[in-house]
């Protein structure tokens, strides 16, 4: 190994993660050379105008080519089993590692994971600090890339990142001021291999933690951490001292801090019990930084949500439709189907890439929420064995679709949660999303 060579580092993935690399090892005169998995002359077309004169390898990836490096940059959508990267000897890190080494560390880094909701809380949490009149830079998994963020970066800036288990898993002694893992349900376990190796992802961002919020109603959400490390806790029961719960005051829930009573649950301005722990996770972060309860409850009335988040459109002739394209694993969208609010019958669209979850858990709350599931995409089939004969299974978003309007009469439901990932057929969920929404713009149309 030269000298030269080993001095220099590898982007892996040409694909937004990697050019965020690219941009920031560019500022910093660092030298690397980038690889791909994928032999596309578009990426490969696209990245080389964008960044003339770095070297570059597009196609399956060899050890000996990898071994060169002494540090690969690795982007989340490549699974550790990759033919070839899973033999190198090379340290592998992700963009997060790069973005801890230019963040100060004296500098609040706010860190959020989950199986779900963790794009809602990163943006709420977001929203009360800049309400606060903090200078907030919001990205990560949720997009902006955390290390284009640095370009804004002024001494008085908060980072507050989503992060994905992908992110997590290549990633060492985070110390992130504050960090919270909100919920712990099987996703991506195709590319972890394991439950256990995806929890262990995800807990990576409790390394060197300052402070951390913990969802008290999820043991495998819990961190191993020192005794003496400032903990809130949240629940949606009692609260007890120095805890998030939910008090009743005259006849009303409140979110509750302590006795301390912050908001009544009906001023959140969206439906579901998702919501309150989604609310309470983003108070307790927002109160370990300092925030005061008038600043984060006036924040949290005025949240707007998600795009492809449990959106309710307009409805058609009488039927309701909820686009959940976000829901891309079980748990999400299981708690989708439970939050809809409807006496009449509730239809669900689901299908895609399945990541190898288990679907019996799923399932169950289907059975209890839905009259008829409508599948579609790669696993389709998967399914139809979880679920028999309330299943009809097609291959397209579009065939599902007019199936659903076809059965759904004045007060259904239709909703979007897929429960996998889009991959399969679209380019990602927010495509997904956004073609659901012209589906019922062109059905309103008729
Ligand atoms: N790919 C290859 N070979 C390569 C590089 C990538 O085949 O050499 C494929 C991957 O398998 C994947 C796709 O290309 O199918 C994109 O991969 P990437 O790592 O280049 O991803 P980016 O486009 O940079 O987007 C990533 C996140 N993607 C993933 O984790 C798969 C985005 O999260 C994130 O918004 C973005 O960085 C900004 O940080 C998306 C996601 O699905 C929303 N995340 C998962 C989730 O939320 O459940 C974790």
């Amino acid at each position: 190994m030269s000298l030269i060579a080993s001095s220099k580092r590898l982007i892996l993935g040409a694909g937004p993660t990697g050019q965020a690399v690219a941009r920031h090892f560019q500022q910093l005169g660092i030298q690397f050379e980038v690889a791909d998995t994928r032999q596309s002359d578009d990426l490969k077309t696209g990245f080389e105008r964008e960044f003339p004169g770095v070297k570059t390898y597009f196609g399956p990836l060899k050890t000996d080519y990898l071994d060169r490096f002494e540090e690969i940059v690795v982007s989340p959508g490549i699974a550790p089993t990759t033919e070839g990267l899973n033999q190198t000897s090379s340290h592998l890190i992700s963009d997060i590692q790069v973005f801890r080494r230019a963040w100060p560390e004296n500098q609040p880094l706010i860190a959020i994971t989950g199986s779900n909701a963790k794009s809602t809380v990163t943006s709420l949490v977001a929203e009360i600090l800049k309400a606060d009149g903090r200078a907030v830079l919001v990205g990560g998994n949720l997009g902006p890339q955390a290390l284009d963020l640095l370009a804004d970066r002024t001494d008085q800036s908060i980072a507050v990142l989503e992060l994905s288990s992908f992110q997590l898993e290549r990633t060492r002694a985070l110390k992130a001021t504050v960090a919270t893992c909100l919920n712990m349900s099987p996703d991506h376990l195709d590319w972890h291999g394991s439950m256990i190796a995806y929890h262990q992802a995800k807990h990576r961002i409790f390394e060197g933690v300052g402070a951390i919020v913990v969802n008290a109603e999820d043991p495998l959400s819990q961190p191993l951490v020192p005794d003496q490390t400032p903990a809130i806790k949240f629940a949606l029961q009692h609260p007890d001292f120095h805890r998030f719960g939910l008090m009743v005051v005259d006849g009303e829930d409140w979110i509750s801090l302590g006795a301390d009573p912050w908001m009544p649950v009906s001023h959140l301005p969206m439906p579901g019990r998702h919501m309150i722990q989604n609310a309470m996770a983003a108070f307790a972060i927002c109160h370990l930084i300092g925030v005061d309860k008038t600043v984060a409850v006036r924040a949290a009335r005025g949240f707007t949500g998600l795009p492809h988040r449990m959106v309710e459109l307009n409805p058609v002739r009488g039927v309701r439709f909820i686009n959940d394209s976000k829901g891309t694993n079980v748990g999400a969208s299981e708690t989708a189907v439970a939050s809809v609010d409807t006496k009449n019958h509730l239809y669900l669209l689901a299908g895609g890439e399945s990541k190898d979850a288990d679907l019996s858990q799923w399932a169950k709350a289907v059975r209890a929420h839905c009259t008829h599931v409508f599948a579609f995409g790669r696993d389709r089939q998967r399914f139809v064995e979880a679920l028999g004969e309330q299943v009809t299974a097609v291959e397209t978003l579009d065939q599902a679709f007019d199936l659903a309007v076809q059965k759904a009469n004045e007060g259904d439901v239709v909703l979007l949660s897929p429960a996998c990932a889009s991959f399969d057929q679209f380019t990602n969920y927010q495509q997904r999303g956004a073609h659901f929404e012209a589906l019922v713009e062109a059905y309103r149309e008729i």
